[in-house]
């Protein structure tokens, strides 16, 4: 095991801090705050013939997320409907949570209710300026015991633990981790050392960091949301959903391996219905399967790209970086429709689509002065889901 993790420090980077946040029930969120009195009442929010989210009193009384709405309301009688299908206060409302979030870290934008923020700089930072920092904040996920002689091979969740729970709460071994990181933090000769060689102790600031995020973001903007911390994306994106809502979970690096293993393979990000399919005709269902397959195999079976991304993911591996990606290069409005086989129908769509797509197009103006180059229109056909498109140059001013 010693020489395993060895080999995997070599390959990782662990001295980064990751912070994942995913707003809790967002749309639904967003209806609450604008209508207070909805608070402790069961809402949902609807597009078509769907309850796309509900917040969690809903959840609470049986509804899930993207319920058809004739079965939330028979789980749920009272459950409050509200009509989604204007993002346009969802989008607001995702641009100033991800602008307070953005003033700590360097921030991805990972869809309209989340981001993936590097945070390592400002930890050091605090790292640097106050070493009182020393409990965890939230959730962890790891166990540490007292007497071992280093916080990196004594952090794993035994097999036992996570079996049953695959986390374990920092209560049960706090006084023994402020213990031996107050130590580590005395003994080392410089807070470098302490920095490359106890990323724990990083994450341990990191996440009383996200704390101050999480409550910057609900004072700022009244959204609550939950997070993950970890020293990658992987880690800290399956770390945010594992306490929900309003809270925040740490992976440690040496428990990751103990978390992952039993995990379903659909619980890694990008692994959708098809690749799941693919993988249990491997005989891959859980994590632990995929570490058995080689990364020629994986390669062989889903390219080099996907592969290299499975053979690193089964293994809590993701060297990728936080990437400001800026403004969308492209904005886009879509819509699912149950008949069209007529060059009429669909430019009734088109022309239903484009006022919200206008309107998005000024503000994107105003903010970046930017104009569209090119008109593209995407579709797919039910049954075959295969995406088909069109594009053409505009010649004319939007
Ligand atoms: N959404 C949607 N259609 C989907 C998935 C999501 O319209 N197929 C919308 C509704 C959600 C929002 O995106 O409110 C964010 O998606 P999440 O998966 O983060 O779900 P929630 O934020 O609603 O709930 P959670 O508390 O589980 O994050
Ligand atoms: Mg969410
Ligand atoms: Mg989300």
């Amino acid at each position: 095991m010693a020489r395993r993790l060895e080999e995997e420090e070599g390959e990782q980077d662990d001295s980064r801090v990751i912070a994942y946040f995913d707003v809790d029930c967002f749309y639904a969120q967003a209806e609450v705050l604008r209508r207070p009195y909805l608070q402790d009442r069961p809402v949902g929010v609807t597009q078509k013939f769907l309850v796309v989210t509900c917040n969690y009193v809903a959840r609470r009384l049986g509804v899930p997320k993207m319920a058809p709405i004739d079965e939330a309301k028979r789980r749920c009688p009272d459950l409050v409907l509200i009509n989604g299908e204007d993002l346009t206060p969802y989008r607001a409302a995702s641009k100033i949570i991800m602008q307070v979030l953005s003033r700590f870290g360097t921030l991805e934008r990972r869809g309209l209710d989340e981001a993936a923020l590097d945070i390592t700089e400002e930890v050091r930072k605090r790292f640097s300026s106050s070493i009182n920092v020393n409990t965890f904040q939230g959730h962890l996920v790891g166990n540490v015991t007292g007497n071992a002689p280093d916080i990196l091979s004594s952090a794993e969740a035994s097999p036992a633990e996570s079996e049953t729970s695959g986390k374990v709460e920092i209560s049960q071994s706090r006084e023994a981790l402020e213990n031996r990181c107050l130590s580590l933090a005395h003994t080392a000769s410089t807070s470098a050392e302490v920095l490359r060689r106890q990323g724990d102790f990083l994450l341990m600031v990191g996440s009383h960091l996200v704390a101050e995020m999480r409550e910057a973001v609900e004072k700022e903007t009244g959204y609550r949301c939950s997070s993950g911390i970890a020293h990658n994306k992987l880690l800290a994106k399956l770390a945010c959903s594992l306490n929900k809502p309003n809270k925040q979970t740490c992976i440690l690096p040496s428990a990751a391996d103990n978390f992952l293993r039993p995990l379903s393979v659909r619980k890694i990000p990008g692994v959708g219905q098809r690749m799941e399919g693919t993988l249990k005709e491997m005989g891959i269902g859980i994590v632990e399967d995929m570490q058995r397959v080689s990364v020629q195999q994986l390669c062989g079976k889903f390219g080099h790209r996907v592969g290299q991304f499975l053979y690193n993911a089964c293994r809590g591996i993701d060297p990728t970086p936080v990437v400001d990606k800026g403004h969308a290069k492209s904005l886009s409005v879509e819509d699912s429709v149950r008949n069209c086989t007529s060059l009429h129908q669909a430019k009734d769509i088109i022309q239903s689509l484009a006022p919200d797509l206008l309107a998005r197009l000024d503000e994107d103006k105003l903010e970046t002065g930017r104009r569209p180059q090119a008109f593209v229109v995407k579709w797919r056909v039910q049954g075959n889901w295969m995406l088909e498109h069109k594009e053409s140059v505009l010649w004319c001013e939007l």
